[in-house]
């Protein structure tokens, strides 16, 4: 699939922090995404599984051969229009919201990246340290140079935990945790069809809702950066996709 995207996605991603591509990925390339998925031993830390949701941590070093799947012609297309100047995938999950799920998320931004380990530089921090992987904190600089990509393998709406956003949040920094609730009066639910993607801002501001629906809402979260991490640093999951 041969495509351009455009000045409008690029520019609607700079204005409002996010924009719904109704079409990445054909019916076929979405099948060979999940099975792809569903062929893979599902056991180990990286794996969480409870009724609420499935959810598969550093996708791509767990399941290497989505790779080739995921960079089809239109993926990398899309990506060279982000960032001209090349990117490389810094993390990668799979997020299952099965039918009826009570999994909601919270209003935030994503204000961490994964690191390979700890190691002191100006700007980094807070760090936290969980199940063995190192977050920190970046410079704002790094979450602006960032665009997350996530490809929908069902049909997505509100009933089935569409993305809630507050179009143009990612231009107010890091918003203090206490004020995020009086910031979301503007929400606006972000739904995508089967094989299309969201694109997103880390810091825009975004929350799910418990699913009501009876369908599953199944979706690979790709963060992309351009940005190199100061000596001592390296990200944690570090590929070239393109
Ligand atoms: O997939 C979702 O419903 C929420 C995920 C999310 O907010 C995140 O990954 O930051």
């Amino acid at each position: 699939m041969e495509m351009t995207f455009g000045r409008t996605v690029l520019a609607d991603v700079a204005a409002n922090g996010f924009a719904v591509l109704p079409l990445l990925y054909s019916p076929a390339e979405v099948a060979a995404l999940l099975a792809c998925v569903e062929s893979a031993p599902a056991a180990g830390p990286n794996f969480r599984r409870s009724q609420d949701v499935f959810a598969i941590r550093n996708l791509l070093g767990e399941i290497p051969a989505l790779g080739p799947l995921l960079a089809t012609p239109a993926l990398r297309g899309l990506l060279g229009e982000l960032f001209p100047a090349g990117c490389h995938l810094t993390k990668a999950i799979y997020f299952d919201k099965p039918a009826g799920s009570n999994w909601l998320v919270a209003w935030h931004q994503d204000l961490m990246i994964n690191v390979a380990r700890r190691a002191e530089a100006p700007g980094y921090g807070p760090w936290t340290t969980k199940t063995g992987w190192v977050a920190v904190q970046p410079p704002v600089s790094v979450l602006e140079n960032t665009v997350t990509i996530r490809v929908h393998l069902d049909d997505c709406d509100a009933t089935n935990g569409a993305l809630k956003v507050v179009p143009g949040s990612h231009r107010r920094g890091v918003v203090p945790a206490e004020t995020i609730a009086s910031q979301t009066d503007a929400a606006t639910s972000c739904a995508v069809p089967a094989g299309g993607a969201m694109l997103m801002k880390p810091l825009l501001l975004h929350a799910s809702s418990r699913s009501t629906s009876a369908r599953p809402r199944r979706v690979m979260h790709l963060e992309f950066s351009a940005e190199e991490l100061p000596a001592g640093l390296a990200w944690r999951e570090r590929l070239a996709l393109t």
